[in-house]
């Protein structure tokens, strides 16, 4: 038999822990064969409603749902883990600057860090999906110096999304036929959504849309405010969706990547690829081979102005690091 693999969430009782829960213990993620326990965080005043939640995991009666645990303890919630995902986190509140909420956040990543780096499994994965989520992610990496630097990954696969369905919205296909769109830099407002190698049915998307401004004066503006699109109509931010691309995510990561694709996520830079600052997590387009290692897509011709956008989402990073500079590790 499989022994399980271990799943640790964070922020479990949230809005996105709870869309993402169930899809884990279905099966959907790592496959019909293989076990999984879930081993959940949360602040305790979350707890009696994540006991909720963990009744109606019960209630389901997953076949490939071995355990469940719920702490509010780090490392115990990350003891033996094969994949971490930090969702948990506190949200932005009115009249808050995108500083304070760094600096709010900041602290909870020191000490996943180090609980991690304690606790973890030795083949661990962490995603961190709670904002701003590049830099919460570089800040609890530099606090489990154990862990090798090709583990970590911040979430931009929401954005790699939303980008493939207004591109296939635009060109009137299906979103199986958009191929090869990269998100570059910050979860932001100054990432960048790569058109210039995107592909829609074989044929790059710059050719297929014919309209060359839309892609800078509507593409990419509606990518890069989608979130707050959402808030206004929902009256909620972005959830089902963020944990399907938490999920896509994983599945990315442990697949083999086809031919004909890429997918993006926030990674650590190591030796300046495309002149990104070393040091920073930073969105890049990747590809695996094994479903372990992954790679930069190398070889990209970017333009002026994909140049320019790359550089000040980096410039963005580089000031979020000196704002969380005394949390950082060493
Ligand atoms: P919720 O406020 O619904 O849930 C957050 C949960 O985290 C709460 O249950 C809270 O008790 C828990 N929490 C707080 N501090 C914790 C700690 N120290 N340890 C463990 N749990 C803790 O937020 P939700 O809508 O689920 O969003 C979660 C995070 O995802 C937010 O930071 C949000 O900004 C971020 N997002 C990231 C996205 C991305 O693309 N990277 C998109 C969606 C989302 O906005």
């Amino acid at each position: 038999s499989v022994s399980p693999i271990k799943v640790a969430i964070t922020g479990a009782a949230g809005q996105i822990g709870y869309a993402m829960l169930f899809r884990i213990a279905s099966g959907e993620v790592f496959g019909p064969n293989q076990p999984v326990a879930l081993s959940l965080l949360e602040i305790p005043a979350a707890l009696p409603s994540l006991q909720g939640t963990l009744m109606e995991l019960e209630d389901c009666a997953f076949p490939l749902l071995a355990e469940v645990h719920a702490y509010d303890d780090a490392e115990a919630a990350f003891a033996g883990a094969n994949w971490v995902i930090l969702v948990g986190g506190m949200p932005r509140k009115d009249g808050m600057s995108r500083a304070d909420l760094i600096r709010a956040n900041g602290p909870i990543f020191t000490t996943q860090g180090k609980a991690l780096n304690a606790a973890a499994a030795a083949d661990v994965r962490v995603l961190v999906v709670a904002n701003p989520c590049n830099t919460n992610c570089l800040i609890a990496k530099s606090h489990a110096p154990t862990i090798p630097s090709d583990r970590w990954f911040a979430m931009t696969r929401l954005d790699q999304n939303r980008a493939i369905a207004q591109l296939a919205r635009k060109a009137g296909v299906g979103v199986g036929q958009v191929k090869k769109v990269a998100v570059w830099g910050n979860h932001s407002d100054t990432q960048y959504p790569d058109y210039g190698h995107a592909v829609i049915n074989g044929q790059p998307a710059t050719s297929v849309i014919t309209d060359h401004d839309w892609f800078l004066n509507d593409f990419v503006p509606t990518v890069a405010k989608r979130g707050g699109a959402v808030i206004k109509a929902r009256g909620a931010s972005s959830a089902a969706s963020a944990a399907n691309a938490a999920l896509d995510t994983i599945k990315s990561c442990i697949t083999p990547t086809p031919a004909d694709d890429w997918f993006s996520a926030g990674v650590f830079s190591n030796g300046n690829p495309y002149g990104i600052p070393e040091g920073l997590i930073y969105s890049m387009p990747l590809t695996t081979a094994d479903g372990r290692t992954w790679n930069v897509v190398p070889g990209l011709e970017l333009d002026g102005e994909a140049r320019r956008r790359i550089e000040v989402s980096a410039q963005e990073l580089l000031s979020e690091r000196d704002t969380v500079h005394d949390l950082l590790g060493p």
